[in-house]
């Protein structure tokens, strides 16, 4: 039997193979050959695993860069490196020299490793301190810029209405972009065969197993029913946002976005109306004092209607709100139609009100002279950077609403 003592381990890396031998006892293990004979193994072909250890670690100390320490690490500890081919030998011993020379395999393996640690800590060190003295950072270079984002010309329209009307006491509402046609067309007193009806005019929805049909809304007046129908007078809200109509030219997209108002209390007139859109246009467009028209005009869902013009000026082709002699259409309004009282559920006879509708994009236009329509939506950056708004200014009535 082996002594459990390993005396020298002993490995030689021969033409025919690697060998492995504890004194007193062998094992053998080859790469690519034969098992020599135990009595070539006595006969001192084997090397001492310290010798093996020392000549290693004394590799990995020598080592000028990491690349050469990777090297070195391969040779040694790599899958087909010489340590690694000892421990394949293991398997030729019997089980108690096999144990002890095993732990002492271990112990040189774990030598090397650490010695190849140690060693890429020192080389890595001093390639850092040689980069430290090769590069200069300036810190004097000035930052580069950062490319601030810009709020959409629409979000600030959007956002100068909503601060208008809220000073007014109107409450926003809003309500789905996919309607069904009594909320956009029935309850607002449209008559069955009237041409926002029919396919040319509004995009509908595949129909469905009743036969009806659900359609993107062509005006936000559908917000409005719903709140008529849920909530009881007095109302007053405003209801901004995307509206869709199957139109495509130079001054209409098929998406666009509006707000309308609806009031409702049980003593609301036409002064009311006139002295609300007052009070709008020449907050929107920070004019005191612009002359409006009321025009007579027809809507389905209000009576009387009224197209409102505002005085303006096209002299030299600048546009000016307020002074000269033309007009300028601005937006639709009217005392809303008793029929669409009555389909909201509100008793025409105690209640009355007043609505208007009118287009983002339009006043959008007007007030920051952008003269195409579909460049609102066609994402151009450099757009952006020119009509676009600084994200912390928040248009308010006391702060400044536009520039
Ligand atoms: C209810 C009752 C009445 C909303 C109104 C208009 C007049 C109007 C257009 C302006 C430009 C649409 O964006 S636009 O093309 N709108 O002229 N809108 S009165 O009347 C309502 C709304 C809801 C329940």
């Amino acid at each position: 039997m082996c002594p459990m003592r390993v005396l020298h381990g002993r490995a030689v890396q021969t033409g025919a193979g690697l060998f492995f031998g504890v004194r007193g006892c062998y094992a053998t293990a080859t790469i690519g050959a034969p098992a020599p004979p135990p009595h070539r193994l006595m006969d001192g072909y084997m090397d001492d695993l310290e010798t093996l250890r020392a000549e290693l670690i004394t590799a990995v100390e020598d080592a000028p860069d990491l690349g050469a320490l990777e090297e070195v690490r391969v040779t040694a500890l790599g899958k087909k490196g010489r340590v690694t081919a000892l421990m394949k030998s293991l398997g030729g011993m019997d089980p108690e020299t096999r144990k002890a020379a095993g732990q002492e395999m271990n112990r040189v393996k774990d030598a090397i490793a650490a010695a190849i640690e140690a060693r890429k800590g020192e080389l890595e060190a001093a390639e850092l301190d040689a980069r430290l003295a090769r590069e200069r950072i300036d810190v004097t270079l000035s930052a580069r810029p950062e490319r601030a984002g810009s709020i959409h010309p629409i979000s600030q329209t959007w956002d100068e209405v909503v601060a208008i009307f809220g000073q007014m006491g109107f409450a926003v509402a809003e309500g789905p972009d996919i309607e069904d046609d009594f909320h956009n067309f029935t309850a607002l007193n449209f008559p069955p065969d009237h041409p926002a009806r029919e396919m040319h005019d509004t995009f509908f929805l595949p129909q469905r197993p009743d036969g009806s049909r659900h359609l993107l809304r062509t005006h936000t007046s559908p917000v409005q029913v719903r709140t008529m129908i849920h909530q009881p007078p007095p109302i007053r809200i405003l209801a901004p946002g995307r509206t869709y109509r199957s139109d495509s030219d130079m001054t209409h997209t098929p998406m666009f976005h509006q707000f309308e108002g609806l009031v409702i209390d049980e003593t609301t007139h036409m002064g009311h109306l006139k002295g609300c859109l007052q009070e709008f246009v020449e907050a929107y467009f920070e004019v005191d004092d612009v002359p409006m028209r009321f025009r007579p005009s027809f809507f389905p869902f209000t009576e009387p209607s009224a197209e409102v013009d505002i005085r303006c000026s096209r002299k030299g082709g600048e546009l000016r709100i307020g002074a000269g002699d033309d007009w300028l259409e601005i937006l639709g309004c009217g005392m809303v139609h008793p029929n669409v009282l009555k389909a909201c559920g509100i008793d025409p006879a105690r209640y009355q009100g007043f609505a208007f509708g009118v287009g983002l994009e339009r006043i959008a236009m007007l007030k920051y002279g952008i003269p195409d329509l579909r460049t609102f939506f066609e994402s151009d950056l450099r757009w952006l950077r020119h009509y676009g708004f600084a994200a912390l200014d928040v248009p308010t009535l006391h702060g400044g609403l536009g520039r």
